[in-house]
Formats: structure tokens, C-alpha cells, sequence
């Protein structure tokens, strides 16, 4: 007889980190359901959250390394694998250089350890070719986060439990379940604000899943944000209503004269947004006892991604909302991130090591994923050859995805740190799988840094990993060991070998809560470990948010900085018009997340995928109307780029002008070893962005900023794209 047990863990499939009881019998698991004790959660979990057996049990996920032979892959041991990386990396570097050899680290690297290991990968390649997925993501927040507060890690999160107002700018929390603002149950907790008595406002170009939760949906142009952020902040100086409590700020003036011509009037030709709209904003904001603007994704893919953070941390400044309860706030986490990225990077920085081809500004020593196609695909001394993907799947989410194929095709050397042969890695030479969620002990760090409420979660294994398997942790320091390294790598090679091979993550990020400002090195016996973590059920509630300014910003006067030059200057250069489209081009194309999908990778499980498609585009009904279509249709979308083909859902919550198409999808190509994933309908929205389009101040992709043109698809054959990248399914537009 096998005993049943059940485990208590956080499932990390997105920022939500909610906790889960895994039922287990023997060796198989029975069920998954939310932990009701769970300090974050509190039972909460989207249907996402019961995959994490079916990805465990998955025998497509990959449980052995593999290395390229000929066309197809083989089977190795781990000592062979990293062997065979190790030499391969060497040579490269040794041939061509530091930088011939980059990184690209993915979303799933911050959702465990690997964080930490990538961050010591990086520092011993010692490559300016560094990339991961905050470039397509929150690239914008660091950069204003930088100017104003002094360090890229210090966006402040919505103080979402306590506020009266809350002000969503293009996010969707109800599907997202939250981001830069870890809250699951999102959904749950907007609902409290109107059952408490508060507002919830959503900016977006679509009535989403959220603002069908809020009190009122604007309806902004993409793009429109900043004019409408502008319009806001005009009427609280014009009105006097501007009060910034006791906070150390500086530039105030410069502000409210940046704001001095934006009349509302004004602002509404650019945001797409009535004047008398943004006035009752103002006078919400400014009349609320605990109001919240909070920003996210929507608007960092935006050529104006910066600009419209700056000016959401802007606005809770100037209604005294930056740093109070139900405000927008920084969490004191266990473990002080940013400290910890010092000791490993130094300050925190912009453009200190530019990109070769373009001379891309880094921010904190990462390039902008933009820069990585030009980087391989441009001789010279310097080019880039080589590359180590870590949970990330660029074919997929980074814009122009045919120049990304064709890069990643490009390469001598391929080493990717992934469960799957996904569109990426697929062009590998080395694949290194780590075991799986269910097989590894976490203790998060990260995600505390940006929680609604301060907390500290351990999450215990439920399998025993196979004897022969390695976490994410020990195979990035192994693959770092392999690495020259100069100086530094010379010191620290043997101790990340012997580190990889018997400290387990969770020791040092122990350690890194016991050394940090609430352990017992500096607290005495009241400080917190992870050991009390570990006992805690459902983790360890450290409370709700406090107020840490002055004492936390990184800025050389201790003061937030509300007028940053090259945000005054950018924000002056902006349209006080709407764009005009380009006639070939008439739609502006905006993204979509769907709550049973995580960006590109849930795709090859059952129950996240069956039922109907969700890789449609969405169109208001006089859009279609306009040009003959109607809901179900085929249709073909195309942009200055590229060309897709998929089915039309026409809808009244699509502001007109605008067309949505989710992320992620697109399987169907050549030698992908995920088979259900493969044979789901869906394409890859990211042939048709632009590399060419960023936000000028973070270089961002502006996914946002493509605009699309869709027609009725006519019946003929046309052939596969190079690969069988393209994600057309043999049908050409109608009109040409
Ligand atoms: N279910 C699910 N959850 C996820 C993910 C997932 O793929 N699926 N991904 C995770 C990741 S990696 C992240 S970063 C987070 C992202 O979390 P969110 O930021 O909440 O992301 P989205 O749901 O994409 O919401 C962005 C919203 O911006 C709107 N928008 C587009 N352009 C504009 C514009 O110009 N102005 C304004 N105001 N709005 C605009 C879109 O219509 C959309 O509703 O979600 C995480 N959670
Ligand atoms: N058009 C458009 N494009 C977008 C977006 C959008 O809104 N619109 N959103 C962007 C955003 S916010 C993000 S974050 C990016 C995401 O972009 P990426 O991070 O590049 O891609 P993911 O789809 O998250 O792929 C994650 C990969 O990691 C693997 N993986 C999962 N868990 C683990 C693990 O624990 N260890 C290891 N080693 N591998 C693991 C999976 O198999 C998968 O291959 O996409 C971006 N692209
Ligand atoms: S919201 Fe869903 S996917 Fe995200 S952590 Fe919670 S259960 Fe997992
Ligand atoms: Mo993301």
C-alpha cells in the first residue's frame, strides 16, 4: 500500500506565486488545489495552477540532456553535455572574443533560483551581449525607476488591499493575476475595493476582463497615455490640488510647467480620450483619501513606455499617494534584492556598455533583445556567435520573430537550459533540462520584493528528483564554471564547482535571508529565517506595506527626482495629435493575455488548450463591418513585416481602430518536440512586430506601436516560409 500525502508549495507559473496542497498517492498526484492558509493567496488558483502535475508527468518534457547530431539530437550524460558546452564556449570566446558569446535569459528564470545563478553565468561571461525577457517586458519601469528613485529595482507596487482608487493603465490583473505587483486573486481583491467603498478605473483599449470588474472603462488610443497622464496632472495644478505631503522631492516646477499647456482639451486629440474624463480623473485623484495609479505591460510596449511610467510615479507623487498606505509603495522584503545586485553588478545604471551595431544604451548591463538579431547577423569584430538561452523562448516573444529564426539559425553555438525543444530551442546544439517543479525546494526572494503584502514563502519538493538529474541552479553554475572568466572566474571557478555540485540554492538564499535587514545577524532573536518559513503553514505573513522613503532611494540628493532631463525632454518632443495610420496600414494592433495560457509555454497540456481557439483577432463590429467581415471568418493580418493568417472574432469591447491577437502562439513549425502544442491552432503574432519599433528612453520593443492592415483570405496555396517559421496555413489575401 502507497502511502497519500499532501505537499504544500507556491506554484511559480506567474508572478502570482499562489500557494497549492498537492494530493499525492505514492507516486502519483491526485489532485491540486489552492492552499487555504497561504498568507498571499489564500486559496486562490487559476486553472493554470493544476498543470503543474500534468507538466511534471509530461513525456515530452525533456529529462535527459541532448546534444545536436546531424539534423536531429541525441541523448548524453550530464558529464558529457557540460563537457562538450564548456569546450565549445571556450573555444568561441577564445577565437572571437568576450562578447562573441551572449545570454538570453526568459520570464521563467525569475520565478526560482536560476535568478540568482544566471546573474553569476552573466558575470562570468563577461559579455556585453547580454539579454533576457525584460527587454520585451518592463524595461520602461527600470529606466524610470533609475531616473527618479535612483535604482532600476525600486518600482513601487500597487498598494491594491488599502487603497480607496485605483487606477489601472494598461494591465489586466483579472487574467494576469498581477505583475511588478505580485497579487493573486486579483480579481478577488478588485472586487473588495467596490465592496469596500472604492473606485476602480481601467485605462485600455479594449473593455478587458478587468474593467468589466471596474466602476469605469476608458476607452485610450494606444499609445495615447502619456497625453492623457498629462491632461490629468494639467487640471491638478490648474486646480491647486497638487499636495505632495511631506515626501523629498525635486522638481516639482519643471513638472507642473511641462504639464502648463496640456489643457485637457488638448491632451484629448493625442489620448483618444473625451477632456471631461481626464477632468474627473483630476478631481478623483486628487480628491480620494488613498488613491493608486498603477501601470504596467500595456504601456511599456509603447515607443512611449518610460514617459508614461515616469508620469504614473508622477501622478502618485504630486497626490501625495507615493509611499502611503493604499498608495503606491515599496515592499521590505526579506532579502534586499537590489543590495544583492550591487554586490554583483556595482550601482545601478544606464548605458555603460552600448551595443556594437547600433550603439544600444544597456540598461544595468543588459542589452535591449531588440539589439540581438543585428548582433549576429552583422560581421565584424565583436559579432555575436554564440549563445546560452535560459527559460526563455525568443522565436516566439521577441518582435520580427522571422529575424530571430534566422539569427538563432545563424549561430556556431547553441546552448539552451529548457524542459522542452520549444521554437528556440529547437536550433540548439546542447540542451540542458532541469528537473521539475514538483522535484525542487524553492524559497522565493524575488517575488517579496514586489508583494502587496511583506511575506516569505518556502516551497518543499514533492518527488524526489530521478538520481540522475540536476536543478536549473546547479546547471547554470556548472555551465559558469566551464567559463574562463578572467581574474574573477580563476578565484571563483573551484567554488562554483564545488557549489553547484553540493550547496543546494536554498541555502544560499537562506543565507541571503538570514544576512538580510529583518534576519537574525541584524534583528537578534526576533530576526526571520527561513527555517521559520519553512515551519510556517501557509508561509510567513511579515505584514502590510510601510512607508521606507527617504531611507531606500538610491538618488545622490536622497530626494525623488520628478524631472529627470531626459524625461522632460522626451515628454516635450511628444504629439499633441493622434498618429495618422499610413494608409496600407489603418489598424493599430495591441496584445492580449488569456488566464488558461502563460506567454508561450503551457501550450503541449491538454486541458490548457482544449476548447475553443483563443488565437484570434478581435475587431469592433463596424471595423469588420467595414470591410466585409464577419465573427468566424479567416482572415489575413499583415504588417510592414510580416503576414499571419487566423480566425476574426468581432467585438464591441474592442475600441475601434484597434485589433488584439494574443502572444506565445504559433507551434506548428519544423522539429518542435512539443506534439500537442504543435497540433493546436494558433500563430505567432510576433512576425508581425517590429524590431525597428522601441521605447526611445529603455529600447523596449514597442509591440503596441505595429500597425496591421486585415483582409478576407482567398483560397490559394502559397509556400512555407524558410524553416517553417511562417505561420501562414496556405491561403494569400485578397486583395493586394
Ligand atoms: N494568464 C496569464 N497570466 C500572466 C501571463 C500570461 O501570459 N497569461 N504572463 C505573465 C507576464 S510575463 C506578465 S509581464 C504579466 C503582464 O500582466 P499585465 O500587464 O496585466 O498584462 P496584459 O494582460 O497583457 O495587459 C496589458 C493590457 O494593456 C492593454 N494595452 C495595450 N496597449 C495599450 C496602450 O497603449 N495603453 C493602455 N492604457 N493599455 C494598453 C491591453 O489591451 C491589455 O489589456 O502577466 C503575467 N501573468
Ligand atoms: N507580442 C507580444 N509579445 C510578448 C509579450 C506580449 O504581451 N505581446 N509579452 C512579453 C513578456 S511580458 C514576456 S515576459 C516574454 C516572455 O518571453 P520568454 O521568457 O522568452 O518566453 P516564455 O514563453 O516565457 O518561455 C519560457 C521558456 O522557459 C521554459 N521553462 C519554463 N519553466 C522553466 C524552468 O523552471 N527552468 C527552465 N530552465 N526552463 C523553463 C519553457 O519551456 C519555455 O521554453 O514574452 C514577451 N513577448
Ligand atoms: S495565478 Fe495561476 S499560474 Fe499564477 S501562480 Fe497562481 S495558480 Fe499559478
Ligand atoms: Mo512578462
Amino acid at each position: 500500500m502507497t502511502a497519500s500525502r499532501i505537499v504544500n508549495r507556491q506554484c511559480q507559473l506567474c508572478e502570482a506565486h499562489c500557494g497549492v496542497r498537492v494530493h499525492v498517492d505514492g507516486d502519483a498526484v491526485t489532485r491540486i488545489e489552492g492552499d487555504p492558509e497561504d498568507v498571499m493567496s489564500k486559496g486562490y488558483i487559476c486553472p493554470k495552477g493544476t498543470t503543474l502535475w500534468d507538466l511534471h508527468r509530461d513525456p515530452e518534457r525533456l529529462r535527459r540532456p541532448l546534444v545536436r547530431v546531424g539534423d536531429g539530437f541525441e541523448e548524453a550524460s550530464w558529464a558529457d553535455a557540460l563537457s562538450l558546452a564548456g569546450e565549445r564556449m571556450r573555444a568561441i570566446q577564445r577565437d572571437h572574443g568576450r562578447d562573441a558569446l551572449g545570454l538570453y535569459a526568459g520570464n521563467p528564470t525569475a520565478h526560482s533560483s536560476s535568478a540568482l545563478a544566471v546573474e553569476v553565468l552573466a558575470r562570468l561571461l563577461r559579455s556585453r551581449n547580454r539579454f533576457s525577457a525584460a527587454s520585451v517586458d518592463q524595461f520602461p519601469q527600470y529606466v524610470a525607476a533609475h531616473e527618479m528613485f535612483g535604482d532600476t529595482t525600486l518600482m513601487p507596487v500597487a498598494d491594491i488591499d488599502r487603497t480607496d482608487l485605483l487606477v489601472v493603465i494598461g494591465a489586466n490583473p483579472a487574467v494576469s493575476n498581477g505583475s511588478i505587483t505580485t497579487m493573486p486573486d486579483a480579481r478577488g481583491r478588485l472586487k473588495a475595493i467596490r465592496a469596500r467603498g472604492g473606485q476602480v478605473v481601467v485605462v485600455d483599449p479594449r473593455r478587458t476582463e478587468t474593467a468589466r470588474l471596474a466602476d469605469q472603462h476608458v476607452a485610450v488610443r494606444p499609445g495615447g497615455d502619456p497625453a492623457l497622464l498629462l491632461g490629468v496632472l494639467h487640471v491638478l495644478f490648474r486646480d491647486g490640488a497638487v499636495d505632495t505631503r511631506d515626501l523629498p522631492v525635486t522638481g516639482l516646477y519643471e513638472v507642473e510647467r511641462l504639464a502648463g499647456p496640456w489643457t485637457p482639451e488638448r491632451a484629448a486629440g493625442a489620448s483618444g480620450v473625451d477632456a471631461t474624463v481626464m477632468v474627473e480623473l483630476a478631481h478623483a485623484l486628487g480628491g480620494a483619501e488613498r488613491a493608486c495609479v498603477y501601470g504596467r505591460i500595456g504601456v511599456c510596449h509603447q515607443p512611449t513606455g518610460t514617459v508614461t511610467h515616469w508620469l504614473i510615479n508622477v501622478l502618485n507623487v504630486v497626490t501625495g499617494n507615493l509611499d502611503r498606505p493604499g498608495g503606491a509603495m515599496f515592499a521590505s522584503p526579506p532579502v534586499d534584492l537590489a543590495a544583492v545586485l550591487r554586490l554583483l553588478w556595482g550601482k545601478s545604471s544606464l548605458g555603460t556598455s552600448p551595443s556594437r551595431v547600433r550603439g544600444r544604451r544597456d540598461v544595468h548591463g543588459e542589452l535591449p533583445v531588440v539589439a540581438m538579431p543585428e548582433e549576429v547577423l552583422t560581421d565584424g569584430p565583436g559579432r555575436l556567435r554564440g549563445l546560452i538561452t535560459v527559460a526563455g523562448n525568443p522565436a516566439l516573444s521577441s518582435p520580427e520573430s522571422s529575424r530571430v529564426e534566422e539569427a538563432l539559425r545563424h549561430l556556431d553555438l547553441m546552448i539552451s537550459v529548457d524542459m522542452y525543444v520549444t521554437e528556440t530551442t529547437r536550433h540548439a546544439d546542447i540542451i540542458l533540462p532541469p528537473v521539475s517543479h514538483l522535484e525542487r525546494d524553492d524559497l522565493d526572494i524575488v517575488f517579496p520584493y514586489f508583494s502587496v503584502r511583506n511575506n516569505l514563502r518556502w516551497s518543499p519538493k514533492v518527488f524526489e528528483p530521478p538520481a540522475d538529474s540536476l536543478t536549473d541552479w546547479s546547471i547554470i553554475l556548472r555551465l559558469a564554471a566551464e567559463l574562463p572568466g578572467g581574474a574573477v572566474g580563476g578565484a571563483v571557478r573551484p567554488a562554483l564547482r564545488a557549489i553547484s555540485g553540493v550547496v543546494p540554492d536554498t541555502l544560499v538564499t537562506s543565507a541571503l535571508v538570514a544576512t538580510g535587514p529583518q534576519g537574525p545577524l541584524r534583528r537578534g532573536r526576533n530576526g526571520i529565517t527561513a527555517a521559520a518559513a519553512r515551519r510556517a503553514r501557509g508561509g510567513l505573513d511579515l505584514g502590510a506595506l510601510e512607508p521606507r522613503l527617504p531611507g531606500i532611494l538610491r538618488t545622490r540628493d536622497r530626494r525623488v527626482q520628478l524631472a529627470p532631463p531626459t524625461l522632460l525632454e522626451a515628454a516635450g518632443t511628444l504629439a499633441d495629435h493622434a498618429p495618422e495610420d499610413t494608409g496600407d496600414y489603418d489598424l493599430q494592433l495591441i496584445g492580449r493575455r488569456h488566464l488558461r495560457s502563460n506567454n508561450s509555454w503551457l501550450h503541449n497540456i491538454e486541458s490548457m488548450v482544449k476548447g475553443r481557439d483563443r488565437c484570434t483577432v478581435m475587431l469592433h463590429p463596424d471595423d469588420a463591418a467595414a470591410r466585409g467581415l464577419v465573427d468566424g471568418d479567416h482572415v489575413v493580418v499583415s504588417s510592414r513585416v510580416g503576414t499571419i493568417e487566423l480566425p476574426l472574432e468581432v467585438s464591441e469591447d474592442m475600441r475601434p481602430g484597434v485589433v488584439s491577437i494574443p502572444h506565445g502562439w504559433g507551434h506548428d513549425v519544423k522539429d518542435v518536440g512539443w506534439s500537442t502544442a504543435a497540433a493546436t491552432p494558433g500563430v505567432n503574432v510576433n512576425l508581425l512586430t517590429e524590431a525597428g519599433l522601441v521605447d526611445g528612453l529603455s529600447g523596449n520593443a514597442a509591440l503596441n506601436a505595429t500597425w496591421v492592415r486585415v483582409e478576407p483570405v482567398r483560397d490559394l496555396p502559397v509556400s512555407d516560409g524558410a524553416d517553417g517559421a511562417s505561420t501562414t496555413s496556405g491561403t494569400v489575401p485578397a486583395t493586394t
